[in-house]
């Protein structure tokens, strides 16, 4: 049975980015999915303490974003919604897949390269191995599919690898336990017990660039505030925002060929399909040929109409933090149950004496 499962970190300024490529996704995924949905505070201290915060940031931005989910529509009680350090067997899987990866396959991966910077001996180790926490989240569910963002195409990439080793090394034990599913691993059967997780990652907003730099993906870490569209913005500041976004001095192409070299450009049509749920075709055809002085004022007013509704309710919600945390206390409780029965599994398939 499919089983979704994604996750935010509480970083602060939740910004566009994040909502199309990710949270709006998820909510279209809960009506025919079971889903969890995670706000990944273990995730958030791997950078440097003055990116996250510190306690009491970290205790906001963990409301906030929670916030956002049911704001966003997210259905707390039909599906999970929690966060992560509630639920340990996601620290304690990450330990077993630490010992599963190879350090090869983590020395690739270029999130940790972006985000290490130059400095590199001076990055948490945990944000070295933040891919395999990020596997142990997914694969202690047992997740069938992940809604993220083209940023995290390569960690989905690695989560199958470590399922595959781990089903491939252990498969006699699983098979002996009664514990897989007989899957092809290239000219071999053997007994797999992570599934191999499909990313569900597409759409016109799978990546939102930067409105000052269409080559540079809209980013929470940004220094400039004029770079992105947070959640929270009140109408005024995204309009400004995006009549100050970068652009070209050319109308509108005519086809979306003509988006092709225009960085700028792609990324304001891309915004504003996702924004009406359909495709740049379709925004294309509406606008071809247009002046961006008449794209960006219909941008920002559909913008202000589709992201207000969102503010407000996160301010609504946000005013009652112990309704929030009664949603993740809620959530983690029963995130803990599923979690462990994998957790036994995983242990008796170790060797891991338990009762
Ligand atoms: N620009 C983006 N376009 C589309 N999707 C995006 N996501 C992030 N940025 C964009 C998706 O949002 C989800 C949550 O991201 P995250 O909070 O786990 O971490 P992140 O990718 O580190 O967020 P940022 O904004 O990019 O932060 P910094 O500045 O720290 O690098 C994920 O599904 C992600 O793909």
């Amino acid at each position: 049975e499919p089983l979704v499962f994604s996750g935010v970190q509480p970083t602060g300024n939740l910004h566009l980015g994040n909502y199309l490529g990710a949270i709006r996704r998820w909510v279209a995924l809960q009506e025919s999915n079971n889903c969890i949905y995670c706000v990944v505070d273990q995730h958030a201290i791997t950078q440097a303490l003055s990116v996250w915060g510190g306690p009491a940031e970290l205790m906001r931005n963990t409301r906030e974003v929670t916030a956002a989910f049911l704001a966003s529509g997210i259905d707390a009680k039909k599906h999970i919604v929690f966060n992560q350090s509630r639920v340990h067997q996601h620290a304690e899987l990450a330990w077993i897949f630490n010992c599963v990866a190879r350090m090869g396959w983590l020395n690739r991966m270029t999130q940790f390269k972006d985000k290490a910077g130059k400095d590199r001996e001076n990055a948490s180790v945990g944000l070295f191995t933040y891919p395999n926490l990020m596997a142990a989240d997914i694969l202690a569910y047992r997740a069938t599919h992940v809604p993220v963002g083209e940023d995290q195409k390569q960690h989905l990439e690695l989560t199958r690898d470590i399922a595959q080793k781990f089903n491939t090394d252990f498969s006699d034990r699983i098979a002996e336990l009664g514990l897989g599913v007989e899957t092809q691993s290239g000219d071999e059967t053997i007994a797999s017990f992570f599934p191999l997780t499909e990313p569900v990652i597409g759409g016109p907003a799978a990546r939102v660039m930067s409105l000052r730099d269409g080559t540079k993906k809209m980013s929470k870490s940004d220094p400039s505030d004029l770079s992105r569209i947070n959640l929270i913005d009140d109408a005024d500041t995204i309009s400004k925002k995006i009549r100050k976004a970068k652009t070209d001095s050319e109308p509108l192409p005519s086809d979306v060929e003509g988006l092709k070299e225009r960085p700028e450009a792609d990324n304001l049509v891309g915004i504003y399909a996702a924004l009406i749920d359909s495709d740049k075709e379709s925004v294309i055809r509406d606008f071809g040929g247009q002046q961006f002085s008449v794209f960006k004022p219909a941008l920002a007013d559909l913008a202000v109409e589709k992201l207000s509704p969102i503010a407000a309710e996160m301010r609504r919600i946000s005013a009652d933090s112990g309704f929030v945390d009664s949603i993740l206390k809620d959530g983690g409780e029963r995130a803990s149950v599923l979690a462990e029965k994998t957790l036994r599994n995983v242990r008796d398939i170790m060797g891991f004496l338990q009762d």
